[in-house]
């Protein structure tokens, strides 16, 4: 098998498959064409069956098919926030080894420098879809043989930030792709006739494969957009069907006055993810627009996990139920012991869909495995009476911003590495458009150096973009409890209010 064959199996030649921003059409054929030009020009760079190809390229159809592409050649595609600095992607190119990396021109002179001693290439990709890479495809013939692969073969590394030290590679393998698209095509009744509005970025799970890989197994079609903007994806209701999106797509297309009943008149189905969804956004949405957004629940590692129904009711502050081919339990966080589903505990999932582990960690991956193959989540939930699980919080110490993860370990790391900072605490706040809004408590022992903007200011090239804290609050000392453990929650209770207040 290869997940490429079995993701473009129901698109017919001459379907379309995707609206590029500037109107042109690409069909099913196209697809196949662009993808074997790419996979051509893969394997005259050198890479093989197995090898990495780490992508860190603004959103663009060519992206796209240089994904596809990947999984086509046998290969395993490595996706990077466009966000991440050189910093950043040190690590990661030396953690997954590829054999190729893929970066925008303007970044290329920095990338080769990094990748210098371990022997991988440097090609390019603009936000156009030109560069070298797109220049030595152009050449290449428009078909391709799909290279075979077994089914426990990976066709992606994802890497999710871990709580303590190192970003982790999550290893997905082309059946956890394969069937997690399958089950959610069936789910929430994709088919041929669907237009769905992409506007989420592709270098991570929601928008790489939970949008695209349901796109492509039903034959159906996407208008791809850059990245998300309010105005221009109400523009695009009237020719859609169905949008995916983060909780923040939803707050801020609230905000536009023409969201309408008669604007939605022609979807069928709003999806949000990757972030809770406020009970209150999902009730306002309803009310304004007489559609009930349905929320689901998905990890890196997992992929989608739990989702309302299609038909029935989809109960705001709640995922709705496992997928059909997924185990889900609540257990203690502690021993791993069942718990009654209406106690809370940590949420542990098994099925098909869960990863294969993580890059190069054996004794990570170890941990967050039980010996009977549970994937401990480390989100706390419980199921109610009806079956419905809700996510009640975090075992783990990660803010959500806009759907995406931030590790408070890795900022606080930054900052306690500042002049004058004794030790600092990162905490999410409520954030009326993100969530949650990444916060910085900084101690100075009653001896600041440093103002905000200086603490921002020297972060900028160290963190991406949306790690950074959108405010830093100084305190002599942190709180503590009895053990000595900086109190969080007190922190967070104590500004609950600084971005939502006045
Ligand atoms: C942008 N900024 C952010 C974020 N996005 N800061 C914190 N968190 C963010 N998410 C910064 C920008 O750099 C900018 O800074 C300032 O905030 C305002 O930017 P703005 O133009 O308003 O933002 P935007 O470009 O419109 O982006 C907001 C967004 C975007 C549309 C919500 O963040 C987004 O597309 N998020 C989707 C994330 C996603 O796909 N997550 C899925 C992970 P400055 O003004 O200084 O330049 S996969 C996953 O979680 C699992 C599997 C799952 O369940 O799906
Ligand atoms: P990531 O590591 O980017 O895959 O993020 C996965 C995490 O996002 C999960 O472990 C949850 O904490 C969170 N998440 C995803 N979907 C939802 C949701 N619908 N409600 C609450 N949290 C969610």
């Amino acid at each position: 098998m290869n997940l490429f064959d079995t993701l473009t199996a129901a698109g017919a030649p001459a379907a379309p498959f995707l609206e590029r921003p500037d109107g042109a059409v690409d069909s099913y054929a196209d697809l196949q064409a662009h993808t074997a030009r790419f996979a051509h020009a893969l394997c005259a760079l050198g890479v093989q069956p197995g090898d990495r190809v780490a992508v860190q390229v603004e959103k663009s159809p060519e992206n796209l098919y240089l994904y596809l592409a990947t999984v086509r050649a046998g290969a395993v595609f490595l996706p990077l926030n466009t966000a991440y600095t050189l910093n950043e992607l040190a690590y990661f190119i030396g953690d997954a080894g590829p054999a190729l990396v893929v970066c925008d021109p303007g970044a290329e002179a920095g990338v080769s420098e990094l990748v210098e001693a371990l022997g991988a290439r440097v090609v390019t990709l603009d936000a156009s879809g030109k560069g070298s890479l797109a220049d030595l495809a152009a050449a290449q013939p428009a078909t391709f043989p799909t290279v075979a692969r077994a089914p426990g073969d990976l066709a992606a590394i994802c890497y999710t930030s871990g709580t303590t030290g190192r970003s982790k590679g999550a290893m997905l393998t082309h059946a956890n792709l394969a069937s997690n698209a399958a089950t959610l095509v069936d789910l929430w009744r994709f088919t041929v006739r669907d237009v769905l509005i992409h506007a989420l970025p592709i270098y991570h799970v929601h928008g790489l494969f939970v949008a695209t890989n349901i796109t492509l197994m039903a034959g159906a079609s996407m208008i791809f957009r850059p990245r998300f903007d309010a105005a221009d994806v109400l523009s695009l209701l009237p020719r859609a069907s169905a949008l995916m999106g983060v909780p923040t797509f939803y707050t801020r297309l609230l905000a536009q006055p023409d969201l309408t009943r008669e604007a939605v008149v022609g979807m069928r189905l709003f999806i949000s993810g990757s972030a809770p969804l406020l009970a209150e956004t999902h009730l306002d949405w309803s009310a304004r627009t007489g559609t009930a957004i349905l929320e689901r629940y998905g990890m890196t590692e997992t992929g989608m996990n739990t989702s309302n129904p299609y038909d029935g009711d989809r109960v705001a502050g709640t995922v709705g139920f496992p997928l059909p081919d997924v185990a889900l339990r609540i257990a203690d966080p502690e021993t791993g012991a069942p718990l009654a589903p209406s106690e809370i505990g940590v949420i542990e999932v098994k099925g098909p869909n869960v990863f294969a582990g993580y890059w190069k960690m054996p004794d990570k991956t170890a941990a967050e495995f039980r010996p009977d193959g549970f994937f401990i989540t480390g989100d706390l939930g419980k199921i109610d009476d009806r079956g419905y699980v809700h996510i009640v919080g975090r075992g783990k110490d990660l803010i959500i911003a806009g759907g995406f993860n931030v590790y408070p370990k890795e900022v606080e790391e930054e900052i306690d590495a500042l002049p004058g900072v004794v030790e600092s605490a990162v905490i999410g706040l409520p954030h009326p458009d993100l969530g949650e809004g990444v916060t910085a408590v900084v101690a100075t022992g009653g001896k600041p150096v440093m103002d905000e903007a200086a603490v921002i200011a020297a972060l900028k090239d160290r963190l991406a973009r949306f790690k950074q804290p959108k405010r830093v609050l100084f305190v002599d000392d942190l709180p503590r409890n009895a053990m000595g453990k900086v109190q969080k929650a007190l922190l967070r209770q104590q500004h609950a209010g600084l971005y939502t207040d006045g």
